[in-house]
């Protein structure tokens, strides 16, 4: 997957660099491209704002620039590229939207505009973005950390990405769309605090049993929107239905 990132702040993809992404960058797997906006303006001072029509506060990023960034990228790229928006106002970006995306394995370049200031001149949104996404209901300072999160989530998606301890397959919100079950670790004892019993017993069929247990029961009483969007098995509602009657 190439990822273009079309911002006047690239050194934050420096952050990229680390951890998985960063291993996905050395085995090729993605590449990570900025382009910083202000080489695509005409202006002597590389200006790429102006005042917002109607007036009020801030700064607008305007058309020319940015048209000339997405031009420069799709020029770049051998196969067509999807040029994705990150903001409030998109479609909240989702497990599944993006493994379907990886799954499907249409698209292999994307262009992501990260905004700064009040927001992006419309008419830019309306003639050369494709889609608009966002990760949650909350206002950031631009789009930068918003498309870093985008990268690392479908980075983890692509296969070999992940080393076999890693395996994306046992994440929350994984295939299974469930919450994670508790993890422990050495030490056995902190503070009295026992590690569950079912854990240190070498029963691994009765463990994965003890987990789904987890997954489930937490998922029901943190994220029961979630719960609702999946259809149980027979034996997952059993399991769901002891937890429920353990609690207390
Ligand atoms: C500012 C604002 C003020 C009052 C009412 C609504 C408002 N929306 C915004 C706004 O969206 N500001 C943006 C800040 C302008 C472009 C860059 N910014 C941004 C992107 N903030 N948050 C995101 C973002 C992107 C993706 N997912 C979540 C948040």
């Amino acid at each position: 997957m190439n990822f273009n990132i079309i911002t006047i702040f690239p050194e934050m993809f420096t952050a990229l660099a680390s951890g998985i992404t960063g291993r996905a960058q050395k085995k090729d797997l993605i590449s990570v491209k900025c382009w910083d906006l202000r080489e695509f303006s005409d202006s002597k001072h590389r200006r790429v704002d102006e005042r917002p029509y109607g007036g009020g506060p801030g700064m607008v990023m305007t058309y020319a620039p940015l048209k000339k960034a997405i031009t420069a990228v799709k020029q770049a790229n051998s196969t067509p590229a999807r040029v994705i928006h990150l903001s409030p106002q998109g479609k909240s970006v989702q497990q599944e939207m993006l493994q379907n995306l990886v799954t499907d394995n249409e698209v292999k370049n994307l262009i992501f505009l990260s905004g700064r200031y009040e927001g992006i001149d419309e008419r830019l949104i309306a003639e050369e973005v494709d889609e608009e996404w966002s990760i949650g209901d909350y206002i950031i300072s631009g789009g930068e950390l918003a498309a870093m999160v985008v990268i690392d989530a479908i980075t983890r998606l692509l296969p070999g990405a992940l080393g076999d301890p890693e395996s994306s397959q046992q994440d929350s919100f994984s295939s299974a769309g469930l919450l994670d079950y508790p993890h422990y670790t050495r030490p056995e004892d902190i503070n009295n605090l026992a590690v569950p019993e079912i854990l240190l017993s070498g029963d691994h069929a009765s463990i994965a049993r003890w987990r789904l247990k987890q997954s489930l029961g937490r998922t029901w009483l943190r994220r029961p929107d979630l719960l609702a969007q999946k259809n149980l098995t027979n034996e997952e509602e059993r399991i769901l239905e002891e937890f429920i009657a353990e609690i207390n």
